[in-house]
């Protein structure tokens, strides 16, 4: 099955039977607090049980101590990879979860800049020296800002980057490609469309149209 540069944001439940269908479009699925609390860990595990997919990420924007994030990344397994804030630092924080992560195979996606209207791009050169000085898998720039993408892209020529806020939030479909993103976080375009599989195959259609303009 032909794979969009999509990672799938199961914020709310969709029947498994959708899911199965559409699962082997993604790349990945991201998994965050909504779903989780809905339904557990075990419900969650339950969710990604037969699905084919190539990385599960959990996006608890984690920014906290190093003990709590260990505490909680060690809970959940299942996940391939994590999602942290980069503004809280490395001595205490982020340098001894990215030391835990490495020792586990997991990955860690660090935030360059958030998606929404109120976020201070000001603090980027701060976040930037966290992000180089900590040298993580990946890093997490916003779809509906894409010259912060760009930004982000030269910077970090070498870094896989996912890119939120594409549909919803107003980003449109494969420009954040075309601005330096590998990947495309996509939520609600997909899990509230009455015909979801052929949403997802409509997005990697236009995915593909735009990385080849
Ligand atoms: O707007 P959507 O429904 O396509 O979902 C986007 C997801 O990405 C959602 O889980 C949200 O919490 C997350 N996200 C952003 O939207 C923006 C960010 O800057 C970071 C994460």
């Amino acid at each position: 099955m032909l794979k969009g540069r999509i990672i799938f944001s199961m914020d709310e439940e969709i029947p498994q039977h959708v899911l199965l269908k559409i699962s082997g479009y993604f790349h990945g699925i991201k998994i965050g607090y909504p779903l989780l609390l809905r339904k557990g860990i075990d419900g969650v595990k339950e969710i990604l049980r037969k699905l084919e997919i190539n990385e599960i990420i959990m996006d608890l924007k984690l920014a906290d101590i190093d003990n709590t994030m260990i505490n909680i990344v060690k809970q959940l397994d299942f996940a391939n990879s994590f999602i942290a804030h980069s503004f809280i630092g490395i001595d205490g924080a982020l340098g001894e979860l990215k030391n835990f992560l490495d020792n586990n195979g997991k990955k860690l996606y660090l935030l360059a800049s958030m998606s929404h209207k109120g976020w201070n791009d000001d603090f980027y050169p701060y976040i930037k020296t966290v992000i180089k000085s900590l040298n993580p898998y990946g890093i997490v720039a916003p779809a509906t800002k894409p010259n912060v993408i760009r930004i982000v892209r030269d910077d970090f020529p070498d870094k896989i980057i996912i890119s939120p806020g594409v549909g919803a939030q107003g980003g449109k479909i494969g420009d954040a490609l075309c601005n330096g993103a590998d990947y495309e976080i996509i939520g609600r375009t997909i899990y509230t469309s009455s015909d979801p599989e052929n949403k997802v195959k409509e997005i990697i259609k236009i995915q593909e149209e735009k990385i080849n303009e």
